[in-house]
């Protein structure tokens, strides 16, 4: 890995020596669209379409030839492909209506200053007020709440993390709970729902009796933005970029990459270009080693300490369990009963957020996402909420600022219920 890492950084290094005397002029002309990512389709490249009527085996079809489904509410999917992949799916017998380019949709937005989220958006956090933010809950809590890095991206930025409980400093002998937010750059919604989770678990421990007893009961870990590369590439231009994977190379798509299955059927791309390319082998990026390291490290005594764990997407308003790579209830590695259980608490969250509940591969069939790993190889319950909106195109990453509050507040009651979940049968 280590000379996979050097080499990389070595080209890097190389390839901005070459591009310096372009780079220089360029400076004065701000916001500036970042040149495209060399051989990854870029914004220029992809479309959305709406395919009506797929069911899951269809949208495992679309999904196989490395386009996106972004949303697939009713039945009528909304589809990101390039165009040799729209051509591969007309070709297979799939109606195709062209809805909009994505860079086009993306110029129309209003822009934002270097560094900064665009107007209207201001409320999101950048990296940097994500950093700070944890800095103060930390320092206004030092007793319930440790800022710490659980380890560095692709391009050697640190991924904090924030350890929520009382006696903080201790390693106790309580349930833990892992939520983890932004492994896919573009979906900076999920950003603010760990940052609500911090600020509600630190802020309201000492009124909110629910707070009160999930922080002295339990042992809360959360990633704000555990893609950083990606996510601040997304917006550092003051221009959305539509950027969903990691900034290694081309891209890797996070949630292609764990290593549990990976790459066995069928649910992720081999082609470097594709938004759900898998990487060149399991735990290829760094990003997804940072969080396979920190589960394997809350192993103690041989007994995993995680008890739960969610990992907030967007859009489509979805509660999903694993497994995610087979469309079988009950296979290797998942018993009746333990699909039952899924079910139930999958069930109670989604009754109080109004997402709908199913099983991941109900969408469509992924192969290498952080579920299958956390349940197949870790065992800890897990699942990916997909937030607000239900449905949409590009736009549907980017909602306003004005909707995080609602968005991120309407799955406080499907938190408690993981973290208390995460306390039972243990
Ligand atoms: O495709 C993904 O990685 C997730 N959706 S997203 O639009 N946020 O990219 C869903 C992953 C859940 N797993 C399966 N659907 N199998
Ligand atoms: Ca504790
Ligand atoms: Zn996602």
């Amino acid at each position: 890995m280590f000379t996979t890492r050097h080499k990389a950084v070595t080209a890097v290094a190389a390839a901005a020596l070459i591009m310096l005397p372009s780079l220089h002029s360029a400076v004065a002309a701000a916001p500036e669209t970042p040149p495209p990512t060399p051989g990854a389709a870029s914004a220029q490249d992809r479309d959305v379409y709406k395919v009506p009527n797929t069911d899951s085996k269809q949208r495992t079809e679309i999904a196989a030839t490395g386009a996106q489904v972004l949303s697939s509410a009713t039945g009528e999917a909304t589809v990101e492909a390039t165009r040799a992949q729209a051509e591969q799916l007309r070709q297979a017998g799939f109606t195709l209506q062209h809805q909009a380019n994505v860079a086009d949709a993306l110029a129309k937005r209003s822009k934002g200053a270097p560094g900064q989220f665009p107007p209207g958006d201001e409320a999101y956090h950048t990296y940097d007020e994500v950093q700070q933010e944890m800095d103060a809950a930390a320092n206004d809590h030092p007793e319930i709440a440790a800022k710490s890095v659980v380890g560095t991206s692709f391009e050697g930025k640190d991924i904090p993390m924030m350890k929520i409980s009382n006696n903080v400093a201790q390693d106790e002998d309580q349930p833990e709970v892992l939520f983890n937010c932004n492994i896919h750059a573009r979906e900076h919604l999920t950003t603010e729902m760990c940052m609500r989770i911090i600020q509600r678990f630190t802020d309201n421990y000492p009124d909110d009796p629910t707070v009160k007893e999930m922080v002295d009961t339990r042992e809360i870990w959360v990633i704000p933005v555990s893609n950083p590369d990606g996510s601040i590439y997304d917006y550092e231009s003051g221009e959305y970029q539509g950027w969903r994977k990691n900034r290694q190379d081309q891209g890797t798509d996070l949630n292609r990459n764990f290593g549990y299955k990976w790459g066995c059927c069928g649910g992720s791309s081999g082609d470097p270009a594709s938004e759900t390319y898998r990487g060149e082998e399991a735990f290829s990026a760094p990003e997804t080693q940072v969080l396979r390291d920190f589960a394997e490290s809350r192993v103690i005594n041989g007994e995993q300490q995680l008890k739960g764990f969610i990992d907030f997407h967007t859009f489509s308003e979805l509660v999903l369990w694993p497994f995610g790579h087979t469309e079988d209830d009950v296979t290797d590695g998942m018993t009746q009963e333990e699909r039952d259980r899924f079910e139930r608490v999958g069930t109670a969250m989604a009754d109080t957020n109004g997402y709908t509940p199913q099983q991941s591969s109900d969408l469509y069939v992924t192969d290498g996402d952080s579920l299958d790993y956390m349940w197949g190889e870790q065992r800890i319950l897990s699942f990916t909420f997909e937030m607000y909106p239900s449905s949409g195109g590009i736009d549907g990453f980017y909602p306003p600022g004005d909707v995080i509050a609602e968005e991120t507040a309407r799955n406080d009651a499907a938190v408690d219920i993981m973290l208390r979940e995460a306390g039972a049968g243990a």
